[in-house]
């Protein structure tokens, strides 16, 4: 807080000069303090606690005695038996009060917050109408053009167009299943044939189909993208009473519905987005504007994991946000989207980072990182993905967004990155200094970004990020050729001498994960090396083997076991990122192209917003 210090009297300087000058001077000062004393004792009779006695005393006596002698009084009913001058002037002495209440709680602030302050403010205004009509109907007109290779063709190669056949089979087979057992429902049970719902949604209904709008669109099932749009016209509502996951609401059905408008031009999709888009806005009501991780879409109340360290956000979870947010104030006009999710930024340069990396806890009350726990796995993994994005997505205008990705990178090189006795590359888990030598099965999407980074990287580090990819894809590969299913392990570790292996019970279950085939995808993509497909294609056939049942595709519990023993989930990721990264890995690279399109991290197709065309958005907008 700034302090005003007033100079004491005492303190001006005395002049020597000529006795005229001197007295002038003299009355000068005691003007000033005659004028300082008047006012202090006005002042006085304003601010001083019990002013309003006084007041009444010097200026109406009569009535003060009549107050003070009946029991039983209040201040409403004091302020009722006053006469006219006496209001007005308790009216002058609240509005007084107030002010400099106001004036002082705002002193107390930094300017970004009372920034922060007004900008809520407005938004509360805003969100109040939208919150009654619970639609939006002022969006601004877009013309919408299709980006380039939003549609793909047949595959030249014989054999990859008839893997690919298999593969829209396998999503056929999916969604036919999830419609007739589950439809509306947020996910499906294929072995007790019946709806799902997972905690992260609350009441909010229909992650399925939202989740696999842009796989059947790019799969041309145009018939069942149709009927679940009509489902997305009718039936998504936002308007429940339903405590969600800001990060999966906003991956799954923000980031799907964006897709679907990008791909198709359905207008629809576009208002939706915006819509729960304007729902989400409240988690960001926190001291520092880091959002909470769990929003009641109907109250707008907000509050964190209970498990998590402190009370913290998890990193992982508001640092995956801006991709989404930037396109619903491309798509909408309103600039509070990207504010929100710049202002993230903000916070997080402002902190100290250990040895340069993130811990995956931050307190969004006091700005201050929780546990020093570091993870590009499960709780950190996206955040890092999404700098990378961000800066692909602005066209490579973003440069913030690329510094921080490579500045990240470099820390988790130094502290993270290690091989086995084997020849291994995994990257472990820091906590606090000390290595947990596990790799998550979530970690092994990075084989992906280190390749999609690759070209931007600085030119001393390219070769080693284009070596690190291939490494990683190759350690996540063993992980799941040393299973018996053939399928990927959820944690596996590099200790207790094994290498590439869960030890853990409780880490051995597959549960229909994309991120090793999403990193064959991007390896597939630059080198074409034909061993990335040989690999997605053993996955596709460790899937039809050990995952499909009568109803569906379900995860297992431990990929060791001589049998499956299924989970009873058709995790809706499985739609939306597992079959589609299936599907373009035995595509052609013009479908979908990696200089056109980013992919959001539950595998949504965001086009690049070109300078040419990035809004100038009004910051009260
Ligand atoms: C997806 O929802 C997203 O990829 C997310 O970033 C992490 N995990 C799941 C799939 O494993």
């Amino acid at each position: 807080m700034r302090v005003v210090t007033l100079l004491p009297m005492t303190a001006i300087p005395r002049k020597s000069a000529s006795p005229n000058s001197f007295r002038l001077t003299e009355k000068f000062v005691l003007l000033l303090a005659f004028s300082a004393f008047i006012t202090l004792c006005f002042g006085a009779i304003f601010f001083l606690p019990d002013s309003s006695k006084l007041l009444s005393g010097v200026l109406s006596h009569s009535s003060s005695v009549e107050t003070d002698s009946r029991t039983g009084t209040d201040s409403v009913s004091s302020i009722n038996r006053m006469g006219i001058d006496e209001r007005k002037l308790f009216k002058i002495r609240e509005d007084h009060e107030k002010v400099l209440r106001e004036a002082i709680d705002r002193l107390q602030k930094q300017p970004d917050e009372i920034r922060r302050d007004i900008t809520s403010e407005k938004e509360k205004v805003a969100g109040a109408g939208f919150r009654k009509r619970g639609t939006v109907n002022n969006l601004p007109v877009v013309e919408y053009l299709r980006p380039p290779g939003a549609t793909g063709r047949e595959p030249s190669d014989t054999d990859a167009a008839e893997k690919r056949a298999k593969i829209k089979e396998m999503m056929q087979f999916a969604w036919e299943n999830y419609k007739r057992y589950a439809w509306g429902c947020n996910e499906l049970r294929p072995v007790s044939k019946q709806g799902h719902s997972s905690n992260l949604f609350g009441s909010l209904q229909g992650a399925t189909i939202v989740d696999s709008l842009d796989t059947l669109y790019i799969m041309e099932m145009y018939e069942e993208f149709e009927a679940a749009a009509e489902w997305v016209q009718t039936h998504l509502d936002f308007n429940v009473n339903a405590e969600v996951s800001v990060f999966e609401v906003n991956i799954r059905f923000v980031g799907g519905l964006l897709s679907a408008y990008y791909l198709s031009g359905k207008e629809v999709f576009r208002r939706k987005a915006v819509e729960l888009g304007l729902k989400l806005l409240p988690a960001f009501q926190t001291p520092s504007g880091v959002p909470w991780a769990l929003l009641n879409l109907s109250s707008g109340v907000g509050r964190n994991w209970p498990w998590a360290s402190g009370g913290s956000s998890i990193l992982a979870e508001y640092g995956t946000l801006h991709l989404e947010f930037v396109h619903l104030s491309k798509l909408s006009g309103k600039a509070v989207f990207a504010q929100k999710v710049m202002n993230i930024r903000k916070v997080l340069n402002r902190l100290d980072k250990p040895q340069g990396l993130y811990p995956n806890y931050l307190n969004p009350s006091s700005a201050q990182w929780g546990q020093h726990h570091v993870s590009v796995g499960g709780l950190g993994d996206s955040f890092y993905e999404y700098l990378l994005k961000a800066w692909l997505m602005s066209d490579k205008a973003d440069e913030e967004g690329k510094r921080l990705y490579f500045d990240a990178l470099q820390a988790i090189e130094s502290n993270m990155i290690r091989k086995s006795r084997g020849g291994l590359t995994y990257i472990a888990e820091w906590k606090g200094g000390l290595l947990e030598h596990k790799m998550g099965h979530l970690t092994c999407f990075t084989g992906g970004m280190f390749a999609l980074g690759a070209d931007g990287a600085p030119s001393d580090r390219r070769e080693r990020h284009v070596e690190l990819a291939a490494e990683i894809a190759r350690t996540c590969h063993e992980s799941y050729a040393r299973t018996h299913l053939k399928l990927g392990p959820e944690a596996f570790r590099f200790d207790g001498g094994v290498e590439a292996i869960a030890t853990r019970q409780n880490e051995k279950y597959f549960i229909l994960r994309p991120e090793v085939i999403e990193t064959y995808m991007y390896l597939w993509r630059f080198t074409h090396d034909p061993k990335y497909r040989q690999w997605g294609w053993e996955v596709v056939q460790a899937l039809d083997r050990h995952c499909k049942v009568e109803g569906g595709y379900s995860g297992v519990r431990d990929v060791y076991a001589d049998h499956p023993s299924h989970d009873d989930v058709q995790q809706s990721f499985f739609l939306a990122e597992t079959l589609k990264y299936l599907y373009l890995l035995f595509s052609e690279d013009d479908h979908l192209p990696l200089e056109h399109w980013v992919f959001n991290t539950e595998a949504h197709p965001l086009p690049v917003i070109r300078r040419e065309h990035t809004p100038k958005l009004h910051p009260q907008q």
